[in-house]
């Protein structure tokens, strides 16, 4: 990667609060210098990935507490830079003081994600290894865990490179027939460029298909409906306690409920929200629990619809279940132990425990994130987007490729090259980093 690297030593604490242990770690070439000011017992020429014990201090030369220094001379480091680390014992006070004593010896305070984006800039990782690391600290689930772990080994970035040389042989070959434009059209070489094409966009678009969830921002399955249809009942029999308040009056459920939960081992959030009202316009704080409950649809990844199966499907849920057209959505029809389903939805009996394990499995189903007990392609939304656009405009040059249109043709590849590096963060512009490594944390 032919990007600079950053020239400023920086420096965070790199552990959680509350550990028996905690790390200052620092980065960049003044890390040994600003290891030995804030542990002068340090030794001068101390073999790199060694620990050496001493008594921390800060720039009034004040004792801040007794540590391990070690230093991990480039390029054998996380960062590929010269990295420092300053072992502490894990109190907050002394270690903030200790990154206190490398700031004052001329560290800066490293950004979210910093040292795994100097990591992804060095070449060392890319952008998908990058992610691994945020996956890997915010995994809450073993299918989260597997994700991050599959993404680490690097297998989806080594299959897009394959996928890249695929499609750059592919272009060479097109381009030089390009460069003869008076010959005819060497039809075997069309032929056999169509077929290849249409083979990759099929491997990628099967590959978009296997995505996961991030373990980032779990998703969010929002309930929705007709006030008293059970959404509450139905969400407390989901996550097996009682969680939200339940009453046979409507306008029971006020604020948003939102709880974690594990839908087949995969780490979801599941909201309860206000039911609407379609008798009366609800007044006061009523109206804005609903109003509330809306925003929560908005950004649900998920929107289901619980009929109240003691009134059936009216115009009202009619019009609720068109306002949700396009987007990911599932209708459930509750107290089917009161009537049957008129309609195909997911039937359930939220007091009885009828219909659970099928709404389980539909919620599975609608959120789409492979199957958790398969292996783990490692492929998050972010890239699965990006194969998916690759795949259709190699679909399009495949199309073109036929009537002659070898020029049009190559412009879609190349386009669809551009999305292949998205991926591995090759063809991704300063902004879109910068948005990937925000949602890391400080000191990774
Ligand atoms: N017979 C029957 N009653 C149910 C079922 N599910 C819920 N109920 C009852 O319906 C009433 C309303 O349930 P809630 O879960 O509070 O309904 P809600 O949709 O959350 O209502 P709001 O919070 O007002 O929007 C309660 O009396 C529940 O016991 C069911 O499957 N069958
Ligand atoms: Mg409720």
């Amino acid at each position: 990667m032919s990007k600079p690297t950053p020239s400023d030593t920086i420096a965070a604490i790199a552990t959680g609060i509350g550990g028996g242990i905690g790390i200052v770690r620092i980065s960049g070439n003044r890390s040994e210098s600003i290891l030995k000011t804030v542990l002068p017992e340090f030794p001068n020429l101390a073999a790199s990935h060694t620990l050496h014990f001493g008594v921390a201090v800060d720039d009034k030369n004040e004792r801040i507490d007794e540590v391990l220094g070690c230093i991990m001379r480039a390029p054998r480091s996380y960062t590929s830079e010269d990295v420092a680390e300053l072992q502490g014992h894990g109190g907050a006070l002394s270690l903030a003081r200790l990154l206190q004593a490398t700031l004052a010896a001329g560290a800066r305070q490293a950004e979210p994600g910093e040292f795994t984006r100097r990591a992804f800039l060095s070449g060392r990782i890319d952008l998908t290894q990058a992610e691994a690391v945020s996956e890997l600290i915010a995994a809450r689930s073993e299918s989260s865990l597997r994700t991050a772990q599959a993404l680490q080994s690097g297998a989806l970035a080594t299959r897009m490179a394959h996928s890249r040389q695929e499609l750059v042989a592919a272009l060479g070959e097109l381009e030089g027939a390009l460069d003869f434009p008076d010959e005819d059209l060497d039809l075997p070489l069309i032929t056999e460029s169509t077929a290849r094409l249409q083979t990759l966009a099929t491997e990628l678009s099967a590959l978009a298909n296997t995505k996961q969830h991030s373990a980032l921002r779990p998703p969010e399955i929002v309930f929705v409906g007709r006030s008293n249809s059970g959404k509450s009942t139905l969400f407390n029999a989901l996550l097996e306690e009682e969680r939200a308040l339940t009453d046979a009056h409507p306008g029971t459920t006020r604020d948003a409920l939102l709880a974690d939960w594990q839908l087949h081992g995969v780490a979801v959030t599941l909201t309860d929200t206000a039911g609407e009202r379609f008798d009366d316009a609800p007044g006061g704080v009523e109206a804005r629990g609903i109003a509330l409950g809306r925003r929560h649809r908005d950004r649900a990844d998920l929107v289901v619809q619980v009929v109240d199966g003691a009134i059936g499907f009216d115009d009202d849920d009619e019009k609720l279940w068109q306002s949700l057209k396009g987007r990911n959505r599932l209708l459930v029809w509750n107290k089917c132990d009161l009537r049957a389903p008129s309609l195909s939805s997911v039937a359930t009996s939220a007091t009885v425990g009828t219909g659970l394990s099928e709404l389980r499995q539909a919620l599975t189903a609608a959120l789409g994130g492979g199957d958790p007990d398969s292996n783990a392609s490692g492929v998050l939304h972010r890239h699965a987007d990006a194969l998916g656009r690759a795949a259709t405009l190699l679909l399009e040059a495949a199309a073109l490729l036929p009537s002659g249109a070898i020029d049009v043709a190559a412009v879609a590849m190349r386009q669809a090259l551009h999305a292949i590096g998205e991926i591995s963060g090759e063809t991704l512009d300063e902004e879109v980093l910068d948005a990937i490594f925000a949602r890391f944390c400080i000191g990774k």
